[in-house]
């Protein structure tokens, strides 16, 4: 079946989370892609923690999902890790670590669940090369069940301060301190620590959690035009405690090797793992059999300034940009991933809404909800 007339291209983001092959990760992504009405994904290529913080809140209400690389952010530590939840989880979109693995099996299980930035713990999504085989791809699925696992039997410590009439009122209105990781609690003894003069009382729970197991289904949920957004993505809820990946299949930069049987491989090995691989870093929609419906996001994107439409766009490195439409309409991809085209931007929060806009409008046109 050509690629070109895959039923994917015509059915909307709802309509697919609701597909039988779809992953509980890739149904929730699908169904905030299409509550939000955002299928952008910014891609914040800072070196700070307070800049991808600040980023994170800017433009988080028009994405879907933040792209980091952490290994170029140099004071990367806990306090991004649970400053990047807390706003994914505030704003709803996901978290994707573009880490690219390429190594074999057991470094890239130490790579993606160890080390300093311990990926597995704050990314929803990852990404991988198929250089060195389709081992890659059942390493990494067995490091993420590892964390999973983990997480649904946490040890959770709570923390109480008990205030007393000697403590200051901020301090008397401190509230109870609860996190989610070992390395978190232990902030949080640190915090409490530092108060001067209050008195605490530390009490110890070791428990098993019962909120969000996962997977947890995600409601798909009935919304018209002009619907609350904030009360439907409360109604959506968190993420499930799921972990994706995507298999770079093709890339954006000229003259990249990533072409003909090559990407026909990744395909072929994202079908045997439609549970962990929900798609593709691609230039067009890879779709092809009855049963795939994998989401394809696409890098290399980017508007070009006004008078200049019909010029190729790049940068001096080989970078080749296309345009959210041509993205979208034409090759028929589900996510676009925009880096310098709203970092570089004056207003930041209003370019990122304009991309949001001009891919959401293609999307519409694509599943015949626009004319053109
Ligand atoms: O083929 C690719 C794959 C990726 S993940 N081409 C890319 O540019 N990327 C990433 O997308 C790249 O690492 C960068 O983080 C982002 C594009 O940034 P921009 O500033 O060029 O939009």
């Amino acid at each position: 079946m050509s690629s070109a007339r895959h039923p994917s291209w015509r059915r909307s983001y709802r309509e697919r989370a609701a597909l039988p092959t779809v992953s509980p990760l890739a149904a929730y992504l699908l169904r905030l892609i299409s509550i939000k009405k955002t299928n952008l994904c910014f891609s914040a290529d800072v070196t700070t923690t307070a800049e991808l913080l600040a980023l994170a809140e800017e433009v988080g209400d028009s994405i879907c999902i933040l792209k980091t690389h952490a290994d170029i952010v140099t004071d990367f530590n806990d306090r991004t890790m649970k400053g990047l939840q807390d706003i994914a989880r505030k704003k709803r979109f996901l978290v994707f670590e573009d880490r690219k693995f390429a190594d074999i099996g057991s470094t890239v299980q130490k790579q993606y669940a160890g080390g300093p930035q311990r990926i597995v713990r704050w990314a929803e999504i990852t990404n991988a090369h198929i250089l060195p085989g389709p081992g890659i791809v059942t390493a990494l699925k067995e490091a993420a069940a590892g964390a999973i696992a983990a997480y649904n039997t946490a040890v959770h410590t709570e923390i109480s301060a008990s205030p007393t009439p000697s403590v200051d009122s901020d301090e008397a209105d401190s509230p109870v301190l609860s996190d989610t990781s070992a390395d978190m609690d232990r902030l949080s003894v640190a915090r409490v620590a530092d108060r001067k003069q209050s008195v605490v009382s530390i009490s110890t729970t070791i428990s098993t959690r019962t909120e969000n197991i996962s997977p947890h289904p995600t409601p798909d949920i009935e919304h018209e035009d002009g619907a609350d957004t904030a009360a439907l993505l409360d109604r959506l809820g968190d993420a499930p405690f799921q972990r994706s990946l995507l298999l770079l299949a093709e890339m954006s930069s000229e003259g990249h090797l990533l072409t003909g049987a090559y990407t026909a491989q990744c395909v072929a090995i994202a079908r045997q793992h439609r549970d962990f691989v929900i798609g593709f870093i691609a230039q067009r929609s890879l779709n092809a059999d009855d049963a795939d419906n994998f989401i394809t996001m696409t890098p290399g994107v980017q508007l070009p300034p006004p008078g200049k439409e019909a010029k190729k766009m790049g940068d001096a490195l080989g970078q080749q940009y296309n345009t959210p439409r041509k993205i979208v309409l034409e090759q028929g991809c589900d996510v676009i991933i925009v880096g310098r085209g709203i970092l570089y931007a004056a207003d930041r929060k209003a370019e990122a809404e304009r991309y949001r806009r001009e891919a959401w409008q293609a999307y519409e046109e694509r599943v015949g909800l626009l004319r053109s």
